[in-house]
Parts: C-alpha cells; sequence; structure tokens
C-alpha cells in the first residue's frame, strides 16, 4: 500500500542534485524515494529511535540479524493477539460462573472489590463489549469486542508503518538485515 504513495518529504532533505541524479539506480535512493510520507516524517524527525525500533524488531523477530515479510507479519499477529488477551483478560475475570458471558450481575460483583478506577474502567469496557445492549456481554461480542481493540490500537496504518522496514531491502533478497538498516539511516542522518 505505501509503495503507491508519493514521498515527497524526505528527498526535500537531500542536497540539490541529490535526488536528480538518476544515471543509476541506487537502491538506497529508491527505498527513501518510495517511504510514506508519515514514515518519512518520523525518520527525519528521530532516526536514532526509529533505528533502536528497528533493530529491536529485527533482533526480537528476526532470525539471524535479518527480517522477512513472514517474520514481520507474524510479530503484527502477535501483537494484536497480545492487545486482544488483555482486552479480555478483566472482562473474563468477572465470567463468575465460566460460561463465556459476562452479566451484568457479574461485572457489578467484581466491580465491587475494585478501585474507583478501575471500576470505571471495567464497567466502560462492560459496555463497550455489550453491542447488543442487553446487558450481557457474550462470548460472541467480548470477541468483536477485543478484536476491535486489537484493530484500533494496531491499526492497518501501523502495520503499513511497520511494513516500511521490508523497504530497506537494499539488496534485493527479500530480508532486510541489520547492516541495511544502518546504512539507511546513516544517510538519513546525513541529511538531516
Ligand atoms: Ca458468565
Ligand atoms: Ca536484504
Amino acid at each position: 500500500m505505501w509503495r503507491g504513495l508519493i514521498l515527497t518529504g524526505l528527498l526535500a532533505v537531500a542536497p540539490p542534485g541529490f535526488a536528480q541524479d538518476s544515471g543509476v539506480a541506487d537502491p538506497l535512493l529508491s527505498v527513501l524515494s518510495t517511504l510514506p510520507q508519515a514514515t518519512a516524517k518520523r525518520l527525519r524527525q528521530a532516526p536514532e529511535r526509529m533505528q533502536a525500533e528497528t533493530l529491536a524488531l529485527i533482533h526480537g523477530y528476526g532470525t539471524n540479524g535479518s527480517i522477512g515479510a513472514e517474520e514481520l507479519e507474524r510479530f503484527i499477529a502477535l501483537e494484536r493477539a497480545a492487545i486482544r488477551a488483555r482486552t479480555l483478560r478483566p472482562l473474563l475475570e468477572a465470567d463468575l460462573d465460566n460460561d463465556g458471558s459476562v452479566s451484568g450481575d457479574e461485572v457489578r460483583a467484581l466491580a465491587a472489590t475494585l478501585s474507583a478506577e478501575a471500576r470505571g474502567r471495567l464497567m466502560l469496557a462492560h459496555a463497550a463489549a455489550d453491542a447488543g445492549r442487553d446487558g450481557t456481554a457474550d462470548a460472541g461480542e467480548l470477541r468483536s469486542h477485543a478484536a476491535s481493540e486489537a484493530q484500533e490500537k494496531l491499526s492497518e496504518a501501523d502495520a503499513a508503518a511497520l511494513r516500511v522496514i521490508l523497504a530497506f531491502d537494499l539488496d534485493g533478497d527479500g530480508r532486510t538485515d541489520l547492516a541495511e538498516v544502518g546504512r539507511i539511516m546513516a544517510q538519513l542522518m546525513q541529511d538531516a
């Protein structure tokens, strides 16, 4: 998706003539020219932070110092699963009869044991999950609620921004390695 976006920001920081020197297709330049604007902006504003995040991703979810599309998608899926689990946990703690649904009585029983702040969060979460507004968040509603939280907290736009790391694959072997990230970041810091 981001490949189709036109970059205007990043190349604007390049010295005059830098981007126009198109005699040779430099993979570094073509990568920089295809970044979505939001990512380019972030890179320009905080290259060290972006580099640290990218390296952490490669170390944490890649293999032997590089990461490919499959591993990146797995990371995104793991993050969304973790968000779903965090969303469901306080609600499931109220499922006293373990029938997979959280009734109003059940949620109030748990709420009564919590601090004012946690009680407020729980009641709001229960109301948000109870899409049918019948007072009970049933299993299907809980599942949908968790899924929409995951989509909201790690949106398609967030996922697209993460996938930008795959564009740092300068040698075109389908994987982005630590050296490639180093080259991209060095170039960006030099231009900044
Ligand atoms: Ca129940
Ligand atoms: Ca590569």
